[in-house]
């Protein structure tokens, strides 16, 4: 079969400090509940489950605690980052531990596939990405409603999850706080960060992307171009020669609410699952993707039937950026 040689690791990251909505841990969950694994082995991958990255029992309250999710932790004193930044330490001290799981998962020959959880998750896989392959730019194609841009000053919320792209461009990490060894290093220049599908763009991170002229389309150049000739362009400017190792970040509200209801920030005009599918299809197609996060899946939100019919957009996603349209 096609799918022979391809090696997938997968790894969950049921993370939700990066936002305020309990039931975005239960993504990782809900997506596997899918059968994914079990398909693409049907389908001839090579693929290992690594299991879900904890914190540990005390932060990562998931599993225990469950009235306690949607409430603020007063006890962590840690709680507010320099710019008020919420959970910043939890979410950068799990976001470490992440990091070095996806290296792990790298190490052993896989692409890495990471199931969340909110999007803060990706200050860990782009970070675990980058710096795995250190001989190699890592680039990053950014698939969301949002452009995740903010640092804490510009940030209306204080949410990490409006932030990890900010943490790994080098001309905005300087305006964020990091833990004491450093984490994280900020590793792209502004041409290795593209976006498609933004809909929903603060007023800080609109101007952070035209100062630093960083590549955008939204939903507007996707009705103007297409999205086949979007994503094509995305891909040339990032890697005009297509040898750059491609981390793609697709958060399930860049899909319309009426493909994914289950989710946090759900904005309308989104992309239709087609759409979706070619961007993650172009992507795996270039043949350099080494990760892929698939976030923002919360299947406590809408009804029972909406929670599946989301999670089965994540596996559609992902199927999609692993094995094209081979999966039929
Ligand atoms: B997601 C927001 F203000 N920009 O920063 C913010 F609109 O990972 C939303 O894309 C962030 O879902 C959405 O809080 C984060 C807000
Ligand atoms: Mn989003
Ligand atoms: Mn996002
Ligand atoms: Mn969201």
């Amino acid at each position: 079969q096609s799918n022979r040689g391809l090696r997938v690791g997968f790894l969950g990251a049921p993370f939700n400090k990066g936002q305020r909505r309990a039931g975005v841990s239960e993504g990782p969950q809900a997506v596997k509940d899918t059968g994914i694994i079990t398909t693409l082995h049907d389908l001839g991958v090579d693929v290992r489950d690594y299991g879900d990255v904890e914190l540990d029992n005390n932060n990562n309250n998931h599993n225990n605690n469950h009235s306690k999710q949607l409430t603020d932790d007063v006890s962590d004193s840690l709680y507010l980052g320099p710019n008020g930044e919420r959970h910043f330490q939890t979410v950068l001290t799990y976001n470490q531990r992440l990091s070095s799981k996806v290296g792990e998962v790298l190490k052993d020959g896989r692409l890495c596939v990471t199931v969340g959880g909110d999007h803060s998750i990706a200050i860990g896989t782009i970070h675990g990405h980058a710096h795995s392959n250190p001989e190699h730019q890592v680039v990053v194609l950014w698939v969301d409603a949002h452009a995740d841009l903010n640092t804490g000053t510009s940030s209306p919320s204080g949410n990490m999850h409006g932030m990890p792209a900010a943490f790994h461009i080098t001309n905005l990490s300087s305006r964020h706080a990091k833990l004491q060894d450093g984490f994280p290093q900020a590793s792209l220049a502004t041409t290795h960060l593209a976006y498609i599908g933004l809909r929903d763009v603060d007023k800080g991170e609109r101007a952070f992307l035209d100062q630093l002229g960083i590549v955008n389309y939204g939903m507007r150049e996707v009705d103007r171009l297409g999205v086949r000739e979007v994503v094509a362009r995305c891909l040339d400017h990032l890697s005009p020669s297509n040898t750059r190792p491609l981390h793609v970040s697709f958060d399930i509200d860049a899909l319309d609410p009426l493909e994914a209801p289950s989710t946090g920030t759900p904005v309308r005009g989104g992309l239709t699952m087609r759409e979706g599918l070619v961007v993650v299809e172009e992507a795996r197609a270039g043949g350099h993707m080494g990760a892929l996060d698939l976030v923002e899946v919360n299947p406590h939100l809408g009804t029972p039937t909406d929670a599946a019919y989301t999670a089965h957009a994540a596996k559609e996603i992902i199927m999609g950026a692993l094995v094209g349209g081979d999966s039929q």
